[in-house]
């Protein structure tokens, strides 16, 4: 199951996705080095989530397939859904200032669980182990 801490072991192409999202240099050179651990716990359709990391602390609650809001670390914000798609979960939200589309799965493999990012084309992945 998701339920768990993770904490970001490594990223692939975080950089260039995070270019994508226009986000400067400065910014994207701090969020590299984020810390970011995300605390998960589900009970069966519903997940809170902990988030924690260099930038901040946030405490998130969604039911699957129910669109909610949510503030990335940068300020952005996007509106959207989780679904569950077999054993993956699949994120679609989209920006409030441009509308365009945000996608991500978290998935296990291999006892880490990755999480994938597109925005506009550019993919990237961050991988997190279980605390
Ligand atoms: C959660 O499940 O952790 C909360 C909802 C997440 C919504 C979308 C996540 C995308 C994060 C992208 C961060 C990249 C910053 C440029």
């Amino acid at each position: 199951s998701f339920s768990g801490t993770w904490k970001v072991d490594r990223s692939e192409n975080y950089d260039k996705f995070m270019e994508q999202m226009g986000i400067n240099v400065m910014k994207r050179k701090l969020a590299e080095h984020d810390n970011l651990k995300v605390t998960i716990e589900q009970t069966g359709d519903k997940f809170h989530i902990k988030e924690s990391s260099t930038f901040r602390t946030k405490d998130i609650d969604f039911t699957l397939g129910v669109a909610f809001d949510y503030s990335l670390a940068d300020g952005t914000e996007v509106s959207g859904t989780w679904e569950m798609e077999g054993d993956m979960l699949k994120g679609k939200f989209t920006r409030k200032d441009n509308n365009k589309v945000l996608t991500t799965t978290r998935a296990l493999v291999g006892g880490e669980l990755v999480q994938s990012y597109n925005y506009e084309g550019v993919d990237a992945k961050r991988i997190f182990k279980k605390q």
